[in-house]
């Protein structure tokens, strides 16, 4: 249905937000193969999911907790491949914390996305404040807080649904079901089939859908935008999709999952499933692809290009900006 309310022009960008996102995420294992950066987390396989929510928003007016998968999520906010670049590198100019927080642990002033530590689900209470917050001040923003499907089985979790569910507050949880927390597959992690069945048990609006399919996800997120903005409380949105790399650079998936399974899942690349999309729909043609394919290489390189010449934090800055100088106790 919304297929029919967005441009074919929107329908372009959202495509091109994932294919962008999807060539730096790229990028960046090849510079840790390299040895150029310690750490990455990915997002390939995610981005459907995260750009359909992304384009439902008003961004840089509505509130994002985000968490470390969203890359593709945050370059729709705004977020650019060189600051990216930095975040990976840890060099001063990175905007969440000058080069201090773990790569893809967003945030930015800018457009209103609020940092987040790594302890799991706890994006998740932050965003239920910041929904308790625009409700009391009757603003008409929502917030959006993005989670693992291993996320939520934690307490913090929980207590940040329920809270929201009770008090009505404009808040959207987007569950990207990727089928494993690290090596833990989701049949082990709960015990319903669906992390959107976990909303009945705390009275709030719960919705399934393919995060393969951008404009899917797009549709079940302007609904739930829309129900917030007007007062009528939280919706839990799971997006089913697939983790096609390991968890980490640090992980080896090898030894919990056989290549095989991968591979079938790879069938279902939301890359591929929106390029056939749009393909149908007479928008993607060949030498529209090879423009964005060479667009995006060339804001790749750039972005590289930048960060590894950007200085580092100064030694004698290392304490900023962590600790204040002064400490008011007022
Ligand atoms: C409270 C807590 N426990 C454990 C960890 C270690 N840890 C980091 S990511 C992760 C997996 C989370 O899985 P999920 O929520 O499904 O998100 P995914 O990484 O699959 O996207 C774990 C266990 C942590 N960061 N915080």
């Amino acid at each position: 249905m919304n297929r029919m309310t967005l441009s074919d022009e929107t329908r372009l960008e959202m495509y091109w937000m994932m294919l962008l996102s999807r060539r730096l995420d790229e990028r960046a294992w090849v510079l840790h193969r390299q040895g150029k950066i310690a750490f990455h987390i990915s997002g390939i396989g995610q981005e459907a999911a995260q750009v359909g929510a992304a384009y439902a928003l008003r961004r840089g007016y509505d509130w994002v907790a985000p968490y470390y998968r969203d890359l593709a999520l945050m370059l729709c906010l705004g977020y650019e491949p060189r600051e990216f670049m930095l975040s990976l590198m840890g060099k001063r100019e990175e905007p969440s914390s000058g080069g201090r927080q773990m790569p893809s642990h967003w945030s930015l002033r800018r457009a209103n996305v609020v940092s987040h530590s790594a302890v799991v689900a706890t994006q998740c209470s932050h965003a239920t404040g910041i929904g308790l917050a625009i409700k009391m001040r009757r603003e008409d923003k929502v917030v959006l807080a993005s989670l693992g499907e291993g996320s939520t089985s934690q307490g913090e979790w929980y207590e940040a649904v329920n809270w929201a569910a009770v008090h009505q507050l404009p808040v959207i949880f987007l569950v990207e079901n990727n089928q494993y927390a690290i090596s833990v597959p989701v049949e082990k992690q709960m015990a319903v089939p669906s992390a959107a069945d976990r909303a009945c048990g705390l009275g709030l609006r719960g919705v399934a859908v393919d995060g393969s399919d951008v404009f899917a996800v797009h549709q079940a997120f302007t609904e739930a935008v829309e129900l917030a903005r007007s007062g009528k409380g939280p919706t839990l949105i799971e997006a089913k999709m697939y983790r096609i790399t390991p968890h980490s650079s640090d992980d080896d998936d090898r030894t919990y999952r056989s290549r095989e399974e991968v591979e079938e899942h790879k069938k279902r690349d939301p890359l591929l499933v929106n390029r056939r999309i749009l393909e149908r729909d007479g928008l993607l043609t060949a030498s529209r692809l090879e423009e964005m394919e060479s667009r995006a290489k060339k804001m790749v390189d750039e972005a590289v290009q930048y960060a590894e010449q950007a200085p580092y934090p100064a030694a004698e800055e290392a304490a900023y900006p962590v600790y204040a100088e002064e400490v008011r106790h007022d």
